[in-house]
């Protein structure tokens, strides 16, 4: 018997709130903007909605800083319009799967602002301190976006530790009234009807900051089985871990497919190639493409019958694909709708960050006053201070700075992109009069056209779910090739990944076989794949099953 929990079908479309469309004429994307565009969303053909944070925030790391886990941000809308998304997305066949930050809390959490006053009272121990003289941090643990991971506060005299910004401090998970607090929470949501939960940095609760344990710490897999068993278990839920230090084994426990933990691992090991070792992200290197092929293949390969893994190239915090390891030019649709084929082709749940349906592309704004986030702001304050010139720094920034993610969403070719009326929370992608959502959904030939064949073509053909995987010709330079086969149907995923003409000819035994999508309009070339060329073929178990349209 199939394993066939409907989140291994899915497809998850992720949604910035901030950006997707506003509703109110404010410039900020908020909960009724999600409603109006619900069917595209259905047009598109995604099964589920990740919504980055909309409980109510100071902001600081936009939203991932939350100070009330029971209650949107009036700058999204309220409990009322959350409400009312969850009802009409499941109206549409669409669930709705919240962002959980159950690592740190805001600081301007009653939870925090009770524990800052004194060393006894009842929520002191929510959060993690150490004693310490001023000026001395207890050890010299940085912060991920910047600065010492320890804040020194007054009124206790004692340090708190914060991996993220100093607005975001680390919630205790040694305490077992935190995690108890945390389950209500999680029960009270589910009760509300949503389909699942991602997990923000999940594998960073389990932390020892005296070992300078952060990632991965001994505790970490028994606190997840509780906060499974005490929550998702009682629901059928996808529930997704975002985890940047798993690898292989970890993400067997992550998604043992008995239940005990998630349903999945959204893991990034094949997204940090393209950096220098051992170094930062804006440390850049160019992607060392075998490398990027036999990574993805040894996740598909490793987790076959035993776990589960998410497809994905972007997210909110990563820039965009095109621009990253396609070809934001030329050759934008192109390669847009290679990187999709090569994904979408692959075992796991396929996640589409918005706009990635269109190509959109990373932006570069004149100088650093122009960007909102608050790890490029910081990184750009401590690299010049160390020396780095400005306009290394914004190389940097310009390749992998998160706000390339989180510009507008591109709906049309009026101002600002249908975006909003008012003035927008960050400028829009001067690019949206060539890419936007009106102009690409009435053409088949579009990457959104393109997008939606892929969905549909794993909606048809159970191979996409369940099919194992084997990589061809490994170490070929230009070439990304792999089989999946469920023993009963094959398929072949060809993509020319650069920019330039590859020589290539088809493995014995495909010749014949149909040809599900393709990203060229014209015939194939004999002996070449051109560039960023890709197409999926099949061969069906029962002959006759598929048009032979090459
Ligand atoms: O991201 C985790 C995380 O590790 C990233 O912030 C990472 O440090 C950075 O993007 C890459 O340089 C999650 C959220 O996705 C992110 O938006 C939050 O800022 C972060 O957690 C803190 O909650
Ligand atoms: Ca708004």
């Amino acid at each position: 018997m199939k394993d066939r929990r409907w989140w291994k079908t899915a497809v998850v479309y992720q949604i910035y709130p901030r950006s997707f469309q506003d509703s109110n004429g404010d410039g900020i994307g908020d909960l009724q903007g999600i409603v109006s565009r619900l069917d595209y969303l259905k047009e598109l053909g995604i099964d589920a909605i990740w919504l980055s944070p909309v409980c109510r925030s100071p902001q600081d790391d936009n939203g991932y800083d939350i100070s009330d886990y029971q209650d949107i941000d009036p700058m999204f809308g309220t409990l009322k319009d959350m409400d009312e998304l969850i009802a009409e997305a499941k109206k549409r066949g669409i669930r709705i799967i919240l962002d959980l930050v159950l690592n740190h809390s805001s600081d301007e959490h009653r939870w925090f602002q009770e524990a800052k006053k004194s060393r006894d009272n009842p929520y002191h121990d929510y959060y993690v301190w150490r004693d310490g003289e001023e000026g001395t941090p207890p050890n010299d643990m940085r912060a991920a976006f910047g600065g010492s991971a320890w804040q020194w506060v007054p009124e206790v005299g004692q340090y708190y530790f914060h991996q993220f910004s100093v607005k975001q401090p680390d919630l205790n998970w040694e305490n077992p009234k935190v995690r108890r607090e945390i389950y209500d929470m999680i029960l009270w949501w589910m009760a509300r009807g949503v389909g699942g939960f991602r997990l923000d940095v999940i594998d960073q609760i389990a932390k020892e900051p005296d070992k300078k344990i952060t990632g991965n710490g001994p505790r970490l897999h028994e606190f997840i089985r509780e906060l499974s068993r005490e929550t998702f278990q009682k629901g059928d839920l996808l529930t997704v871990g975002e985890a940047w230090g798993a690898d292989t084994e970890r993400a067997k426990l992550y998604s043992n497919p008995d239940g005990s933990e998630f349903s999945m691992v959204f893991q990034f090991e094949h997204m940090v190639l393209d950096q220098e070792e051992g170094k930062e992200k804006w440390d850049l290197a160019p992607l060392p493409f075998v490398k990027l092929k036999k990574t993805l293949a040894k996740w598909q390969n490793q987790l076959e019958g035993c776990g589960w893994n998410s497809l994905f190239w972007e997210n909110h915090d990563l820039p965009r694909i095109v621009s990253r390891w396609g070809d934001d030019g030329e050759y934008r649709e192109l390669s847009a709708k290679m990187l999709a084929v090569v994904l979408h082709g692959m075992q796991g749940t396929p996640f589409v960050y918005q706009g990635e349906e269109l190509g959109m592309t990373n932006v570069r704004f004149p100088d650093i006053t122009w960007y909102q986030d608050i790890e490029s702001i910081n990184l750009y304050r401590e690299r010049t201070a160390a020396g780095y010139t400005s306009e290394e720094v914004m190389e940097s920034i310009y390749a992998k700075g998160r706000d390339n993610a989180r510009t507008p969403m591109q709906w049309d070719a009026s101002e600002n992109a249908g975006f909003t009326e008012a003035k927008p929370w960050i400028p829009v992608n001067p690019n949206y009069r060539e890419i936007n959502a009106a102009s690409q959904i009435k053409d088949p030939s579009s990457v959104f056209s393109f997008y939606q064949n892929l969905i549909s073509l794993r909606k048809t053909w159970p191979v996409f779910v369940d099919g194992d995987f084997s990589l061809l010709f490994p170490e070929d330079p230009q070439i990304f090739a792999y089989t999946r086969d469920d023993g009963d149907t094959r398929l072949l995923v060809c993509a020319n990944f650069t920019g330039e003409k590859a020589a290539f000819h088809l493995p014995a035994g495909w010749e014949g076989a149909g040809r599900l999508i393709r990203n060229y309009e014209d015939a194939p070339e004999e002996g070449v794949l051109r560039p960023y060329e890709a197409f999926i073929l099949a061969i069906p178990s029962h002959a006759g099953e598929l048009e032979q349209n090459q």
